[in-house]
């Protein structure tokens, strides 16, 4: 069932065990590629408790001089790994747009790790959905409108669900308030990995 969260579009359990389980084993491949980094905020320099990585021709990054795409990995140089087969798919069966993901941002939640309300526009193409899946330890997801302030709904997101941000909500304020600590088993060392596939350049 399809459940509408903040005019998003919320698919609770749309991966079972085993393809959740399928999915952990293929980002370890990339993740061994490509190693979690803590990025840091703009001017302040400071550390964010989210980790990050990325697959795709491009990534997210953020340090003291802003947030940006890029090609390669912050701290290796490297290009970042393809994004997984079973991520691609999902993305053509669910998204719902004609050109595929350009980025599929990778964010670690160990314990106490949370993220505050922010909205995403670092995408030229703001146009496009944002698909996000999340694995492992259920968390405390939050969103309102696209005004900072306003009301805003809470919603369990558990390992295998995900959410199509699109139309009015793609410009949503979101965050995550808390993540449920020992509440899955499915990621080695525990914790919470939400995958965000985006467009990042228009497509026409
Ligand atoms: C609403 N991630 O990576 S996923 C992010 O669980 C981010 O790690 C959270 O916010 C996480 O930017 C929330 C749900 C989500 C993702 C992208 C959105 C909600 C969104 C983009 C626009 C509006
Ligand atoms: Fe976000």
């Amino acid at each position: 069932t399809a459940l509408e969260v903040g005019g998003a579009r919320y698919l609770p359990g749309l991966l079972d065990a085993s393809a959740q389980a399928a999915l952990v084993a293929e980002l370890q491949a990339a993740i061994a590629e490509a190693p979690f980094f803590r990025p840091r905020m703009p001017r302040t320099g400071k550390p964010f408790s989210v980790e990050m990585t990325n697959c795709g021709p491009l990534g997210w990054v953020s340090d003291e001089t802003g947030y940006r795409y890029q090609p390669c990995h912050p701290v290796t140089g490297r290009p970042w790994p393809a994004i997984p087969a079973p991520l691609m798919d999902l993305w053509k069966n669910v998204a719902g747009w004609p050109a595929p993901p350009q980025a599929c941002l990778v964010n670690l939640y160990r314990a106490g790790a949370r993220m505050g309300l922010h909205q995403d526009r670092d995408e030229a193409d703001l146009g496009a959905p944002v698909l996000s899946l999340s694995l492992g330890d259920s968390a405390v997801f939050r969103i309102g409108g696209t005004t900072r302030g306003g009301p805003t709904r809470s919603v369990t997101l558990a390992s295998g669900d995900a959410v199509v941000l699109e139309g009015a909500s793609r410009l949503a304020f979101h965050g995550i308030d808390r993540v449920l600590a020992g509440s899955s088993r499915l990621i080695p060392g525990g914790g919470r990995i939400n995958l965000t596939l985006r467009r990042v350049t228009p497509s026409a």
